[in-house]
C-alpha cells in the first residue's frame, strides 16, 4: 500500500502544490492503490517538502524520484515506454515549468503584500499563537531569500512579467503544435507541466501570474484536457 503526503487544500485548490498534483496524477494514471494524507508539518517531512510517498515502508521524497520509483515498480509503465526524443523534450519543458515558472507562482503568492493575506490564512491560520504570527514572517523571509538566490527575485515586476510571458509562450507553442508537452500523446511529463500550469491558473483569488496565464487559451485547453484524461483535478469538480 502506498501513502502519498501532500499539502491540504488552499487558495480554492484541492491540491495547491503542483508537485503533489503531479504525484497524484501519476499514481492515479497507473491505477495503483494509494491513500492520500495531507500535512502542513513540513518539519516532519523527509526533505522538508511535499510530496513524499511511503511504499511498503520505503520513503521516497521528491516528485521526480517518486516517478523513478513508480516507473521501476510498474516495469516502465510511467516513463520506460517513452522514446529518447519524448524524454528529452519532456524533461526540458518540465525543468522550465518546475525550476523557472514555478518560482514566479511562489513569488506571486508570497511576495505580493495583498495576496500574502491568503497564504497567512490558508497555511498558517490553523496554527496556535505565536506560531500563526511568527510562522508567516519567518517563512516569507526564507522565500524572499530563496528567490533572490535563484535570481528571479532580483528583477523588477515588469522584468518578471517578461520572464513569465516567455515561459507561457514556449509552453503554449508546444502544446498547440503537438497537443501534449513531449509529443502528440499524453506522457508523465504532462503531469508535471499541467500541474504547474493548473496551480498557476486556478488560484482564488487570482494572482498576477494567474491573470497572465489565463490569457493563454491553448494552455487553458491543455490543462483541462490533461486533468480530464487523468481524472485528477487541481480544483474540486462536482
Ligand atoms: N523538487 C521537489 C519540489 C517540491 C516542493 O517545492 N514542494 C513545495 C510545495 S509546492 C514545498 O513543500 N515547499 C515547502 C518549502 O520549500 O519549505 C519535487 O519535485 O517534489
Amino acid at each position: 500500500m502506498i501513502t502519498l503526503y501532500t499539502l491540504p487544500p488552499a487558495f480554492g485548490q484541492r491540491n495547491p502544490s503542483p508537485f503533489c498534483l503531479k504525484a497524484e496524477m501519476a499514481l492515479t494514471w497507473l491505477e495503483l492503490e494509494f491513500e492520500a494524507k495531507t500535512t502542513l508539518e513540513l518539519n516532519k517531512a523527509p526533505k522538508r517538502k511535499t510530496p513524499w510517498i511511503v511504499d511498503d515502508g520505503m520513503v521516497i521524497a521528491d516528485s521526480e524520484l517518486i516517478f523513478e520509483h513508480l516507473d521501476k515498480k510498474t516495469g516502465g509503465r510511467l516513463l520506460g515506454h517513452l522514446t529518447p526524443q519524448e524524454m528529452a523534450v519532456g524533461t526540458a519543458f518540465t525543468r522550465l515549468a518546475e525550476d523557472h515558472l514555478y518560482w514566479m507562482i511562489v513569488a506571486s503568492r508570497w511576495l505580493d503584500d495583498e495576496w500574502f493575506e491568503n497564504v497567512k490564512r490558508d497555511f498558517f491560520g490553523s496554527l496556535s499563537w505565536p506560531l500563526n504570527v511568527i510562522g508567516p514572517i519567518v517563512a516569507r523571509r526564507q522565500i524572499r531569500q530563496t528567490l533572490h538566490l535563484h535570481g528571479l527575485g532580483r528583477h523588477t515586476p515588469e522584468e518578471q512579467q517578461g520572464f513569465v510571458q516567455r515561459d507561457l509562450d514556449a509552453l503554449a507553442a508546444q502544446v498547440e503544435t503537438h497537443g501534449y508537452i513531449a509529443s502528440d500523446r499524453l506522457t508523465a511529463h504532462d503531469f508535471a507541466v499541467a500541474g504547474i500550469v493548473a496551480a498557476m491558473m486556478d488560484n482564488q483569488p487570482p494572482t498576477w501570474v494567474s491573470a497572465m496565464a489565463n490569457q493563454v487559451q491553448p494552455l487553458r485547453d491543455y490543462i483541462e484536457r490533461v486533468q480530464a484524461e487523468v481524472g485528477v483535478w487541481c480544483v474540486e469538480r462536482s
